[in-house]
């Protein structure tokens, strides 16, 4: 189970004491410790000072309401990270909730914070079967939007925002799940009304807003060499033959410990190194069935260092992110019945075998 909080901390921390003691509360390994073990992690260094040290960017998606409400939410986002995902907060729905009416507030704050903090930002996500407005959603379901204007509402829609968040959002996932699990393109809204060419069109209008965006596919289930992700490599071949801008494939990672991990993680990180992209790691998270047990959070553990694991031997992948680090916050209990603690830090934030396990492996390195 996870690690218990030493008494006088707990206490220190229901009173609001500032979080970063949390994670620096765990008995500092002894200087023997340290210099005969090469790479073991420092017990006091944040993930992102081990990640920096291996060039690869350790992110996490934001809950906004949270980084404004809870002080130790917004410490640890700040201590652990050097790269943010908006949970949220930068999806249509959000974005652009009346035709042509943008609110940028919530992103836009998100920004600052991470600006403050030396972080990057990733976007998520430009074009989507989920979080639409619902103008857009019954305008096309009354024919009252046909598809040459939802081609135009989408260009306007792709470069109003990319253009708004130039130069501050190093990658955007310009499509996400376009894909089913067999390969097929997924019956989406998009699909259905544009066809195919959406996704070539997503990615000119997202370079010509912003030319220096590395620009991202993002799917769950594509963690392994499997007939999704090898539909993925397919279309990316064929878009950059094209000479369509796709720079990078991002891989979800949520995973679920009842299932076997997924094969061939590396191999599936090199192909898409061979077409010259980029790979990253962009919502990783590994539920269970509750409740908790030591061995399952052991599996979980072992999980995320795997991903990770595969991600830090190849060069090409350039991030890892989780879908939020703390179980107080996850999306995980309200979508799946009966399965939560995800996260690498536990509700109350106290670190779980699985924030250990990313700490060793960031510190073992490359
Ligand atoms: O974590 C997000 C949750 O708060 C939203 O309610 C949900 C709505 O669809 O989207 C979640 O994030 C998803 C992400 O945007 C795309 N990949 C799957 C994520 C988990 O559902």
């Amino acid at each position: 189970m996870s690690r218990p909080l030493p008494g006088s901390l707990a206490r220190a921390l229901a009173a609001g004491a500032a979080a970063v003691l949390v994670l620096g509360a765990a008995p500092a390994v002894s200087a023997h410790d340290h210099h005969d073990r090469p790479g073991h992690a420092d017990r006091h260094a944040s993930l992102r000072s081990l990640a920096a040290r291996q060039d690869v960017r350790i992110g996490t998606a934001v809950d906004t309401t949270a980084l404004s409400g809870d002080r130790t939410y917004r410490a640890l986002t700040a201590r652990e990270f050097n790269s943010v995902t908006a949970e949220n907060v930068m999806k249509w729905e959000v974005i652009e909730p009346e035709r042509g009416t943008y609110d940028w507030s919530e992103a836009d704050a998100l920004v600052a914070f991470a600006k403050r903090h030396g972080q990057a930002v990733r976007g998520h996500t430009l074009v989507w079967h989920n979080q639409l407005p619902a103008w857009l959603t019954s305008g096309v379901a009354d024919g009252s939007i046909g598809p040459a204007e939802l081609r135009r509402i989408l260009r306007d829609h792709i470069t109003t925002q990319v253009r708004h968040f130039r130069g501050d959002v190093y990658q955007w996932d310009v499509v996400n799940e376009v894909f089913n699990d067999d390969g097929t393109l997924r019956d989406s809204l998009w699909l259905q009304q544009l066809g195919p060419s959406y996704i070539a069109d997503a990615f000119r209008w997202a370079h010509a807003a912003d030319p220096r965006a590395r620009l991202f596919l993002n799917d769950y289930n594509v963690e392994g060499v499997n007939a999704k992700s090898t539909a993925y490599h397919e279309l990316a071949g064929k878009l950059r033959a094209q000479g369509v801008p796709v720079h990078g494939f991002g891989i979800q990672g949520h995973l679920d410990i009842q299932y076997g991990f997924p094969g061939d993680v590396r191999a599936n990180l090199e192909r898409f190194a061979a077409l010259g992209m980029q790979t990253a790691f962009t919502e990783v998270d590994v539920r269970m069935d509750l409740p908790a047990d030591d061995t399952k959070l052991t599996r979980q553990a072992d999980d995320y260092r795997r991903l990770l694991d595969a991600c830090l031997n190849v060069r090409s992948c350039t991030s890892f992110t989780v879908w939020g680090f703390t179980d107080k916050y996850s999306w995980v209990p309200g979508w799946f019945e009966g399965q939560g603690t995800a996260n690498l830090l536990n509700e109350d934030f106290a670190p779980k075998p699985a924030y250990d396990a990313v700490r060793r492996e960031l510190a073992a390195g490359r």
